[in-house]
């Protein structure tokens, strides 16, 4: 089985979408191996972020993600990956299919209300950064 890690953005905990996001991910079928809701420092968001360092929404992502606390889980199911990424729709909100978490929730980029892993080894180091554990 693989897993992926997923996470509620500030905005998404702001809006009260927690439950939600949780209820899709286990109507489709995914486990919860890890939960936690936690802060982002500026720190952790420029490690989390570090790959958009130098891009022009950098700044407005950083603060978004230090806006308020996080849900982060680690979730276990056949291609969890792909799945997920699948489950939460387009990056940006107003692409979003319709029935996708984004789609359905989202308005405008940079708050498209969660994040997910985007390969095996992007999990790997949010993960261990989130938690700081591996998995
Ligand atoms: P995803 O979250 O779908 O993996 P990334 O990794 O390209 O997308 O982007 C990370 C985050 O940066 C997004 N979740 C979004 O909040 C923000 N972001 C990405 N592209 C833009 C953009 N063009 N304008 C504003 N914010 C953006």
């Amino acid at each position: 089985m693989e897993r992926t890690f997923t996470m509620v953005k500030p905005d998404g905990v702001a809006r009260g979408l927690v439950g939600e996001v949780i209820r899709r991910y286990e109507d489709k079928g995914l486990k919860i191996i890890a939960l936690r809701l936690r802060s982002f420092t500026t720190e952790d968001a420029a490690q989390f972020y570090a790959e958009h360092l130098g891009k022009g929404f950098y700044q407005s992502l950083v603060d978004l993600v230090t806006a308020g606390p996080a849900v982060g889980m680690v979730l276990e199911g056949p291609n969890a990956v792909k799945l997920v990424r699948t489950l939460i729709g387009s990056t940006n909100p107003q692409e979003a299919a319709p029935g996708t978490i984004r789609g359905d929730y989202g308005l405008e980029l940079p708050a498209n209300i969660v994040h997910a892993s985007d390969a095996p080894a992007s999990f790997a180091r949010e993960a261990k950064l989130f938690f700081g554990e591996d998995f």
